[in-house]
């Protein structure tokens, strides 16, 4: 077909494909997929059929005939989409065939030749080219075609033109963006791997995973090879880059020393049973409280032994004369229970938690009326779970040590202007009339309690990571590590800061993370934060408990 055919008709694109590439579908699936030669000229036909073009075909294994249906072209082809497959890597005389054609030719390539083999990262016919697109499988052909022909080849037809004009600016630009990304990740694999290099050296000479002068000297440079605007961007980058690669190097170092790693995290071996056979178990305030009652639950079988303050009961646990202390952590109107935070700071380790519905009660005098009353006392925390009722009658408030205190001090006082928020059970050991029941600010007012001990526990049906973490002072400290557990698809259930005590507006982190026991991938984090953060400590690995529904 000559020149002068061509303008009446669609542009025509010549597909050319190398050596061994009509044996595709017939060997070598997991390089080069399942697809046949026929599949790939099928999707090119109807990518060209969309775009307005006409689509010929030429395949061959011999350089020179190759080189003969390139010279062919010359005659009726508005461009090339070209995979040459090896010759691709050697062939000047393919080289030289392209650039003879002056046609617009988009080199493709099935896999990515940038990430394997040395002698495949280098095209010779590249200088050939408009443009390389690989490791897309079978949609390298149409990607390739669909820029070759939005980029360098303009349909005749005026309706084509029309309707490629409305589809193709997003598609074009998504394309490139795609193609952007291949090649990113063919560089991240390149730095992955030479990170898993890096390792090996850096264990040999003993030399830490964590380089924070060789991190900054890399922002300093990256910053300064990327510009206005986009220094920061860039900065973000390579921060997420050299974080992944420590993760990697972490992982090298846990593959080669699997028992380093294990004892690095100070962990015992899981233990069954530990729970049951408990003797004694320690809790704030008497029979009545919630803590009791969350006692009971947790440790059925064991002597209750009740305390003046969540203190007094941890200091039993540390002498010994107690092997469970059971505190409340946490409410969800409350917040946080600070006291209990600052308790599990140094010494103490959780080992189960359990989750109860707190109901809270007026508990008065017998015949005292609501209008009678002035003052209630309670727990800071039940008097802020029912602080609507409060602030509505105008009440003053007073706090005792824990509610069910509260109960007794009314009891006491016999004063028919104070009211006790506690529990009903604490309201009926003290003689107190319940005047109004539940006045918590929501019905599902619910308060975490948790068991501690001496040592830390680890059960078999643990769920629970906790963690004490302390920050080095620097911009997106905390940050960096939630992207840890990000990075390994781990859920971090809650975190709650903690004023550090002697360091005015210094704060630490709790953290709770879902993992069974001895997770991998929680493990994996704690090694990587005990080497990396000024402190850490692993405050439990625990177990839930369920409360029976009454
Ligand atoms: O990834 C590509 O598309 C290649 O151009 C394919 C060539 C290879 O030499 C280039 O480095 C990259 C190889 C084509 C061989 O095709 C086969 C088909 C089926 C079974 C085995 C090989």
């Amino acid at each position: 077909m000559s020149k002068k055919d061509q303008t009446a008709h669609r542009p025509i694109v010549l597909l050319v494909n190398g050596p061994n590439l009509n044996m595709l579908g017939k060997r070598d699936p997991e390089q080069y997929g399942t697809f046949t030669l026929s599949d790939v000229e099928k999707a090119f036909s109807e990518k060209a059929e969309e775009l307005g073009v006409e689509a010929r075909f030429f395949q061959s294994n011999g350089e020179g005939e190759l080189c003969g249906a390139i010279h062919e072209a010359l005659d009726y082809a508005s461009g090339i989409v070209i995979n040459a497959g090896a010759y691709t890597h050697y062939s000047y005389a393919l080289l030289d065939a392209l650039a003879l054609t002056k046609l617009p030719v988009m080199e493709v390539h099935i896999s990515d030749i940038h990430s394997r083999e040395p002698f495949r990262r280098v095209s010779v016919i590249q200088s050939a080219c408009v443009g390389q697109v690989c490791g897309l499988g079978i949609r390298s052909y149409t990607v390739g075609l669909e820029r070759l022909v939005r980029h360098y080849i303009s349909p005749d037809n005026e309706t084509d033109r029309k309707r490629l004009t409305l589809k193709s600016e997003l598609a074009g630009l998504r394309d490139e963006i795609n193609h952007i990304d291949a090649q990113m990740v063919a560089l991240l694999r390149r730095r992955m791997d030479v990170a898993g290099r890096v390792i090996a050296a850096k264990a040999e000479s003993g030399k830490a995973v964590y380089d924070p002068v060789r991190e900054a000297a890399i922002i300093e440079n990256i910053r300064a090879l990327a510009t206005v605007p986009y220094a920061d961007a860039a900065t973000s980058m390579v921060k997420t880059l050299m974080r992944l690669s420590r993760e990697r190097q972490y992982d090298y170092l846990r593959d080669t020393n699997p028992e380093e790693f294990r004892l690095g995290a100070g962990l015992p071996p899981k233990a069954d049973g530990v729970l049951s056979g408990v003797k004694r178990a320690a809790f704030a305030g008497n029979a009545g409280s919630f803590s009791a009652a969350a006692a009971k639950v947790l440790f059925p079988h064991a002597e209750q032994m009740p305390c003046e303050s969540f203190s007094a009961a941890c200091e039993k646990v540390v002498s010994g004369a107690a092997e469970y202390a059971v505190l409340p952590l946490a409410n969800t109107t409350g917040g946080p229970v600070g006291t209990v935070y600052r308790l599990l700071r140094h010494r103490l380790h959780i080992v189960r938690s359990i989750d109860m519905p707190v109901m809270h009660c007026l508990a008065v005098l017998p015949g005292t009326k609501v209008s009678d009353i002035r003052r209630v006392v309670s727990h800071p925390q039940a008097l802020s779970q029912c602080s609507n009722i409060i602030r509505e009658n105008n009440w003053s408030t007073e706090t005792s040590e824990n509610t069910a205190f509260a109960a007794a001090a009314i009891a006491h006082a016999g004063d028919s202007r104070q009211a006790a928020l506690c529990s009903a059970e604490a309201a009926r050991d003290n003689g107190l009339e319940i005047l109004l029941d539940n006045v918590c600010d929501t019905d599902c007012n619910t308060t975490r309690f948790v068991a501690v001990s001496r040592e830390l526990v680890l059960t078999p049906d643990a769920s629970r990571l906790g963690l004490l973490l302390q920050l080095p002072d620097r911009a997106g400290a905390l940050s960096t590590v939630l992207n840890l557990f990000e990075d390994r698809s781990l859920n971090l259930s809650s975190i709650c800061s903690q004023p550090v005590p002697d360091r005015p507006w210094e704060y630490a982190f709790f953290v709770d993370v879902d993992a069974p026991a001895l997770d991998e991938e929680a493990l994996a984090v704690v090694y990587q934060l005990s080497r990396e953060l000024p402190f850490l400590r692993i405050v439990g690995w625990f177990g839930t408990t369920v409360p029976r529904q009454t």
